[in-house]
């Protein structure tokens, strides 16, 4: 069964200032350490209409790596990739292939966002740092979390810079135009077999998050996937990471094929939300960008499921956007195939119209979509 608990989420003033201790005004970036970063940037900027931002390398005194920072209104993605053979970088691309490392999140005082998940039992990633330049500071501190991923903190009060000190402006002559991405909507991670409630639980105490929706194999499994799923979110809702772990299925989960080629847990899928996803998922699939499909049969009876929308049902058929409601409005949705070499991360497209949840009532058209790829790699 599909339980909300809305209690656990009361977003009054005075419960934000009483108990917030992790108080995120957003997502910071999300880097992704990946093998030819040049060329990851490009990708991102011709099929996913990001902008170049900034830059680190050799030519701003870096030896041994590169990152190159992408901008869409306020989604921001850093690509690093070593210059040298060794190191941390090469080791995590070596285990995991191109793939998130750090979830940062924006917050008014990277020092004690760092104190206060360290006394409630955090790993440290590293200790608080001031960084400056002429344009100003920003101090950073870093957790981890699920597999080798972290959260960074980044405090940047005055920071008037292109990115952050260390970086300076890129500007390069190719700037594709963007496709109407807005902001990180949520950010899913995938751990292990029975793992899920000890994340959960680190999100709940570590960093304050309370639990939104769990899902659990009844609601999600289809013939093959077979899965359950507890959404954490924190206390001003900003910041959403559901929490995926394999259930028993009569063949392999999806979750066990990313846990597979992914070495472990990590991030399945970012969540991008846009004010007009028709327009956005044109724009992306005459760029390149492939979705999953789902059965026209879907767009049959999906009205009487869903009632009276504002779209025309059939641009939305012919681009395989899903919709859902809830008891506060509707969602329309939209996931691409795994956008890497390995059958690991993929990008799902959102447009709220007022739902404040996931999809539920597209998990089995959308699990049997991902059936189909994972029977056509051969991984079932
Ligand atoms: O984030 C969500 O919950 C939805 C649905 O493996 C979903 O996007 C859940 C699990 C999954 C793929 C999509
Ligand atoms: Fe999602």
């Amino acid at each position: 069964m599909a339980t909300t608990d809305k209690s656990s989420l009361k977003l009054t003033k005075e419960n934000l200032e009483a108990e917030d201790f992790l108080p995120l005004l957003g997502t910071d970036f999300v880097e992704l350490y990946v093998g030819n970063a040049k060329q990851a940037a490009y990708y991102y900027m011709a099929a996913w209409g990001f902008q170049p931002l900034a830059y680190a390398g050799l030519e701003t005194g870096l030896k041994d790596r590169v990152s190159y920072v992408l901008q869409q209104d306020k989604i921001r993605l850093v690509l690093t990739s070593p210059l040298k053979s060794g190191g941390d970088i090469n080791r995590h691309i070596d285990a995991h292939g191109d793939g998130v490392k750090v979830i940062a999140l924006w917050v008014d005082d990277a020092r004690e966002s760092y104190v206060e998940t360290m006394k409630r039992g955090a790993e440290s990633y590293f200790e608080p740092r001031a960084k400056r330049d002429a344009d100003g500071e920003v101090v950073l501190s870093g957790i981890h979390t699920y597999g080798e991923t972290v959260h960074v903190f980044v405090e940047r009060k005055n920071y008037k810079g292109a990115f952050m000190p260390g970086y300076r402006p890129w500007k390069p002559f190719y700037k594709p135009t963007d496709v109407g991405l807005k902001y990180i909507d949520h950010m899913v991670g995938n751990v292990g077999w029975n793992e899920m409630n000890k994340w959960c639980q680190f999100y709940a105490k570590v960093m304050g998050f309370a639990q939104l929706v769990s899902f659990d194999d009844k609601d999600i499994s289809t013939e093959y996937t077979a899965l359950m799923s507890k959404v954490m979110s924190n206390g001003n809702g900003r910041i959403k990471f559901p929490i995926n772990e394999p259930a028993d299925g009569r063949k392999k989960s999806q979750i066990e094929e990313y846990i597979e080629f992914y070495n472990g847990a990590g991030v399945q899928h970012m969540a991008l939300a846009t004010d007009n996803i028709i327009e956005t998922v044109t724009s992306l699939k005459n760029r390149g960008v492939e979705f999953l499909t789902v059965p026209s049969s879907y767009y049959e009876d999906v009205l009487d499921r869903v009632g009276t929308i504002d779209e025309d049902l059939a641009p939305l058929s012919e681009l395989g956007i899903l919709i859902d409601r809830d008891d506060e409005g509707y969602l329309l949705q939209i996931f691409t195939k795994p956008i890497l070499d390995r059958p690991t991360m993929f990008i799902e497209i959102i447009q709220r119209k007022g739902a404040k949840s996931f999809g539920k009532g597209n998990f089995k058209a959308l699990f049997e979509a991902i059936e189909r790829e994972q029977e056509s790699r051969g991984t079932l």
